[in-house]
């Protein structure tokens, strides 16, 4: 299905078919790593855990970013999104969010996160949660992105695939918010182009 937004995402549920339970089970014991922010000279621990396989960007939040080896299930997982995609992926952020409260809240992937002339591929597993996606522009002189227009909700299911079209960091914010519903666990995995 794809959204009615320009460009357009395009979302598949139930792309991991009936091998998402086992697959889910493996990602939920990886080495989980804690991103933090300094703010007002305070350590701020961000809301949810995560983990980088492949080609990992300069810094994040200001600091190197660990990664750890691609995983059989992250490589098996991979191939599908390839085969689906077209794209040879080569780095893998994945997200993971505890609970209802975990979040990640309004943001784009800059380039040097995953190149902007490629699909950025996202594969959900475990809790079904809310993707939202709105328009920003940019005021002259300024790299402040100020938001525009509705804001458009999808809910990502268990073993769903939603693909972010080339171009669409350059238009689009998203995020993930909190839940208001209670939920487990969830693992979202976003394969990036890195590489030339
Ligand atoms: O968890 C999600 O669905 C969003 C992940 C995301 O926005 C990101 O990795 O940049």
């Amino acid at each position: 299905m794809e959204l009615a937004i320009e460009p357009p995402v395009k979302y598949t549920a139930n792309f991991l078919g009936e091998d998402v339970s086992s697959i889910y089970t493996k990602m939920s014991v990886l080495p989980w790593d804690r991103h933090s922010a300094n703010m007002y000279g305070k350590k701020i621990d961000m809301p949810r855990f995560f983990v980088w396989m492949g080609i990992p960007p300069l810094k994040l939040y200001g600091a190197p970013v660990p990664t750890i080896e691609w995983t059989p299930e992250a490589i098996d997982v991979r191939e599908r999104v390839q085969k689906a995609t077209g794209v040879l992926y080569d780095s893998l952020n994945i997200n993971m969010y505890r609970d209802e409260n975990d979040y990640l809240g309004w943001h784009i992937d800059p380039e040097d996160e995953g190149r902007w002339d490629y699909p950025i591929a996202s594969v959900t597993l475990g809790a079904e949660r809310q993707f939202q996606m709105r328009q920003y522009i940019k005021n002259e002189g300024s790299s402040k992105k100020v938001p525009v227009g509705d804001i458009h909700s999808i809910t990502l299911g268990h073993g769903s695939l939603l693909l972010m079209p080339p171009g669409f960091q350059a238009g689009w914010l998203h995020r993930a918010p909190k839940s208001n519903k209670k939920c487990i666990r969830r693992i979202n995995l976003t394969f990036r182009r890195m590489a030339p």
